[in-house]
């Protein structure tokens, strides 16, 4: 009996220090969340590095090691700081916790948005995108677009695994890239089913949608001509740089957020998966337009940004794509949008 009792001990040490990750996320999520400030985040991480260290953990000591050196990078406008010390720009990053719905706003994006999977799998980050002017369209065809109103958009495609946090099912034709890489095999009304599912089937203020044609042009252009650079594609006139494309993809979709992102810090707006908008396809005004929603009926609905199985051309900012909202391919799948308040 003692022996068993011994055993049982040192697997749950030996638990206890292989869930260093664990350990320094929770110390991460009171940071994040605003109820802990930066200064004792730091020092409860070094802690925690100290511990793993000690413990001949090296990996993972590495691993909180980069937390506090991209924590340490920071500026001191971001979350954690007491209210009313915060500038303008505090809500400029918005965490949706998929399980318990909970949304949290930050200056910043979390110091280890592209090393931890949960921002990928059980959590959703978006960026607030200003409202602004722009000109929508091919080069040489284009017309001019106000959105009135900033709104989030997420910084990655939809993946896998937050797919399958919301439908309990994964209709990816890619499973094996990860649950890190964006769900495809989704059409347009099955996107329409996930949203019901996060915004909550009863009496709910969470107001998910795909973004319009126009918001996604916006976003993918890096917005207004303050921050855009007016590249080709989303973050880049070279497009291997920003994208997985038919050149560089080895016929699949990929994990994201590992290429380049935007003017804004988005990722994988041109490349890895098409994205559907909520607009009926429609010819373009020649007139300036704002807040457009696209054609009042059809029959098409609105992708872009090309994907995995791509030539460059089918990249492009401007470019256009329409399907039935029935249609799933293994290159199609969306990001959301929430409006903001
Ligand atoms: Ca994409």
């Amino acid at each position: 009996m003692k022996k068993l009792l011994t055993i049982f001990l040192v697997v749950l040490s030996t638990t206890w220090i292989m869930a260093g990750d664990k350990v320094a996320e929770q110390i991460m999520q009171g940071y994040e969340d605003g109820s802990a400030k930066k200064e004792d985040t730091l020092a409860k991480l070094k802690m925690r590095k100290d511990a793993l260290a000690k413990a001949g953990k090296a990996e993972e000591a590495k691993e909180v090691e980069e937390m506090i050196e991209s924590m340490a990078d920071e500026g001191d406008d971001q979350a954690g700081k007491p209210s009313g010390t915060q500038s303008k720009s505090k809500n400029d990053y918005l965490i949706v916790d998929l399980k318990s719905r909970k949304l949290t706003y930050s200056a910043t994006p979390p110091p280890d948005l592209l090393k931890n999977d949960k921002y990928k799998t059980d959590k959703l980050v978006m960026r607030r995108i200003p409202a602004g002017t722009f000109m929508m369209g091919e080069t040489g065809k284009q017309h001019k677009v106000t959105l009135t109103k900033d709104f989030y958009i997420g910084v990655f495609e939809v993946t896998q695994g937050q797919w399958e946090n919301m439908m309990k099912a994964n209709p990816s034709e890619f499973k094996d890239v990860g649950k890190d890489a964006p769900v495809e095999q989704v059409s347009w009304e099955d996107c329409q089913n996930f949203m019901k599912e996060l915004n909550g089937r009863k009496s709910s203020s969470l107001a998910f949608r795909l973004p319009t044609e126009s918001e996604w042009e916006y976003a993918c252009r890096g917005g207004d001509k303050k921050t855009s650079k007016g590249f080709k594609y989303s973050g880049s006139g070279t497009l291997d740089e920003v994208a997985w494309f038919k050149d560089n993809s080895g016929g699949k979709t990929h994990p994201v957020g590992k290429k380049k992102a935007n003017e804004l810090g988005l990722y994988d707006m041109s490349g890895n998966v098409w994205e559907w908008c909520s607009d009926w396809f429609g010819e373009y005004s020649k007139e300036p337009e704002k807040d457009t929603v696209g054609a009042k009926s059809g029959t098409v609905r609105i992708l872009r940004g090309g994907g995995w199985d791509c030539d460059a051309g089918y990249c492009r900012s401007a470019l256009r794509l329409d399907r039935a909202p029935t249609h799933r391919g293994h290159n199609v799948g969306f990001r959301l949008v929430l409006p903001a308040q």
